[in-house]
């Protein structure tokens, strides 16, 4: 029944869950499964109770002394329900306050076997994961396209015990020592006084501090680079940064880098396109994750690992290991794929999954253990610490979210918010009173015996730390010439931003020691002198870095079909979109459905609401109905002549400035030339109505960008 007007009068039956809302199987506090199959929502139920489940017949009026009276204190209804709403908030995360999150599952090749007795990695092992994205510098409520890095925290909830690979979507970190994180981060947070700007690297602070510490140089180029803006959560590496260490069931132990690689492959925004999203939809990111999973689009990840021997050196071709700001490159050691990940299911409710999940470096299981990265050292710490802030005790592992899926034994008792009924008298050991449970359990989790170097104790850190430019070369060696473009664009955005003078030179004279034509180009756009300094490292690029140059699978990407005369091709190539896997959005410049014979189409989005920033690629199905005013749908008219509405031309713009597909039939070529879009451009299709066009769009789609369209750098190492 479609729902109506009117507010209901009569109370109707609890709310199931919608499919993709059920999160993980109820649990008690103590891990055993709680046998509670209600399925229903809370607050779904008829009636309104108080949190103690008194039944309430007014929550619209305080309790007065008359109509004009006051209110009386003796009210505990009105003082219940103000006083938790005065606590609805808890303190935001310290960084990564900013994210979105949904369940999903995680099934092993088995590939991983012969390294690692890790259950949950044997093979056709299925596993329930919980996978939190997150923007790092800005607050709860800051825009998603921001240009910073992102969070992929996963938590698997194994059999053994709960796992988190809380990573990143860059493989590299600012700092190698953890003591450096507060530097990085007060930095990066806006300045002190003003408290602005929100959400960006693009201030004096931030490039006061990586122009001073170059061992940040690596991971801020990768920033400045398209790897800063993702066009998607749904389409971005993960690493897990720091040297693993995995262990086998006879005892050899491995070292591994993790790796999370996207079915739907590795793609950015373009930096304009970024800057418009913020504004018309600063939820782009958390919006495309929750409508992917729930259109049955599920975003997937093959989990992988660079295999490294664990010789005494920690080193690998030269590279050290335990140094956070280096990668190995993939020609150097292939990412294996051991499984694959699938996000199949929205979070039923922000607050008490997304906001509470609470990730710890240090939850690992048999089969996994961590380095002496030291910049991991300080992680193992800080993230207990910061859990018992922002969710109010040490009790946080119980929370529905957190809860591991393994039975749960400890000795671990009261505090703030304890939920477990613990029985039993004797929580020590050794005990008699309890029969001496819970036993030590042979085959539990042993660190492995890895011996310490013998040296003196000393605030210091290796020699090859010291190495801070060989890496960010590398990486600017593998980019492909657009790729360059756009890292020289970002530079001197972010530069030119900067108000003090000297950051910006000192910065240059970082850049100098990349690449000469990085610096060269940056300097010039910022109309500073070019430094002295060049790069004093020779090293091989690594292709796998680049993101341009590859195909990737349309599915789940989106088509904007601005409606034309024909509404017999439209409905033909709306199918075929849906067929595809994809999404198409109608745009039309009213709303409703589009006049004319036939079954209805509806319309998605109307000239007022549309935006370039939401489709991958637009699609014109005719000549586009001019009739609106600029400002809204009042005066519009059906009818095919007169001029391109000037929304739809700045859509087509935008839309070919940012390197996307278009096509069209019958007059699209004039509302192309109505956004100056020259005749025979790259990228654009005109031709006969209807599939052939589509065809044609997908196929550069599968490609991300008509890169063509870009201007290339034209430096020495293009
Ligand atoms: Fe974090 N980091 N971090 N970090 N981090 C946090 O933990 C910290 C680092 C990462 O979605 C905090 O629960 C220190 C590297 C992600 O809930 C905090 C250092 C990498 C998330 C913290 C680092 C990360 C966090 C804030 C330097 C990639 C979001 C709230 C030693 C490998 C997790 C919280 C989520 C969150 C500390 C460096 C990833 C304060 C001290 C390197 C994805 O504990």
């Amino acid at each position: 029944m479609p729902p109506s007007l009117a507010e209901p009068v009569e109370p109707r039956g609890p709310l199931k869950p919608k499919p993709d809302q059920r999160g993980p199987d109820p649990f008690t506090p103590t891990g055993q499964p709680s046998g509670d199959t209600t399925e229903t929502r809370a607050q779904g139920g008829a009636y309104l109770t108080t949190a103690t489940g008194t039944r309430l017949p007014d929550t619209d009026h305080s309790l007065k002394a008359g109509p004009r009276g006051p209110v009386l204190l003796r009210d505990h209804h009105l003082r219940e329900k103000i006083t938790h709403f005065d606590h609805e908030r808890i303190p935001e995360r310290v960084v990564h306050a900013r994210g979105a999150a949904a369940h999903g599952v995680f099934r092993a090749y088995g590939t991983a076997a012969n390294v690692t007795k890790a259950a949950f990695l044997a093979k056709d092992v299925e596993t329930p994961v919980f996978v939190r994205f997150s923007t790092v510098l800005g607050s709860r409520g800051s825009a998603d396209a921001v240009r910073d890095t992102r969070g992929f925290a996963t938590k698997f909830y194994t059999s053994e015990g709960i796992f988190d690979l809380v990573g990143n979507n860059i493989p590299v970190f600012f700092i190698q020592d953890a003591i450096k994180f507060p530097d990085i981060i007060h930095a990066g947070k806006p300045h002190p006084d003003r408290e602005i700007p929100q959400a960006q690297s693009a201030h004096d602070t931030f490039w006061d501090f990586v122009s001073l510490h170059t061992e940040a140089t690596h991971h801020t180029l990768w920033n400045m680079s398209d790897r800063g803006i993702p066009r998607s959560y749904r389409m971005m590496e993960g690493f897990g940064v720091h040297t693993f260490r995995l262990v086998a069931e006879d005892g050899a132990t491995t070292l591994v880098k993790f790796h999370w690689k996207p079915k739907a492959g590795v793609h950015s925004l373009v930096w304009e396109e970024a800057q418009i999203v913020n504004g018309v939809d600063p939820d782009f990111h958390r919006r495309d994750l929750a409508d992917a999973i729930e259109a049955g689009a599920y975003p997937e990840w093959e989990f992988g690992i660079q295999i490294l021997p664990d010789t005494g050196e920690q080193t690998f071709e030269g590279i050290d290991l335990l140094d956070p700001t280096k990668i190995v490159p993939e020609e150097l050691a292939p990412v294996q794929p051991i499984g694959l990940l699938t996000l199949n299911a929205n979070p039923a409710n922000f607050f008490a999954e997304t906001e509470q999940v609470a990730f710890h470096v240090g939850h690992v299981v048999p089969g996994i253990d961590v380095t002496d990265d030291p910049l991991m050292a300080g992680r193992l710490f800080s993230y207990l610490d910061t859990q018992i802030s922002r969710l109010g005790g040490p009790n946080f592992d119980q929370l529905p979210i957190n809860r591991t899926h393994a039975p749960v034994n400890d000795m671990l008792r009261d505090g703030m918010h304890q939920t477990a009924v613990h029985t039993g008298v004797a929580p020590y050991r050794p005990n008699s009173l309890d029969g001496g449970c819970p036993f030590q359990a042979p085959g539990g989790y042993v660190e492995v015996p890895y011996p310490v170097e013998a040296a003196a104790r000393g605030r210091v850190a290796p020699a090859s730390f010291d190495d801070h430019f060989s890496q960010p070369r590398l990486f600017w060696l593998s980019m492909s010439p657009v790729e360059q473009a756009h890292i020289i664009a970002a530079y001197t955005f972010e530069l030119s931003k900067v108000f003090e003078q000297t950051i910006r030179e000192r910065q240059l004279q970082v850049l100098a020691r990349i690449d000469p034509y990085l610096c060269e180009q940056v300097a010039l756009g910022l109309g500073l002198p070019v430094p002295e300094g060049k790069p004093e490292v020779y090293v091989e690029p690594s292709p796998a870095l680049s993101q341009v140059g590859k195909t990737w699978p349309t599915k789940g990407r989106i088509i904007g079909i601005v409606a034309g005369g024909d509404l017999e091709a439209l409905r033909t190539v709306r199918q075929t979109v849906l067929d595809g896997g994809m999404v198409p959005l109608v745009i039309a410049p009213t709303g409703g459905v589009l006049p004319g014979p036939g079954d209805p189409v509806s319309v998605q989005r109307t000239f007022a609401a549309a935006r370039s920033v939401e489709f991958d690629a637009i699609v014109v199905a005719g000549a586009p109905a001019p009739g609106t005013d600029a400002i809204g749908a009042r005066d519009a008219k059906a009818g095919l002549s007169g001029p391109v509405d000037p929304r739809v031309s700045l859509m087509l713009n935008e839309a070919y400035r940012h390197g996307k597909p278009l096509g069209g039939w019958d007059g699209a070529a004039e509302a192309f030339a109505s956004a100056g879009i020259p005749p025979g451009a790259p990228g654009v299709v005109v031709g006969e109505a209807g599939p052939a066009v589509l065809g044609e769009v997908v196929t550069l789609l599968g490609g991300h960008r008509v890169w063509a369209r870009f201007p290339a750098s034209l430096g020495p190492n293009a």
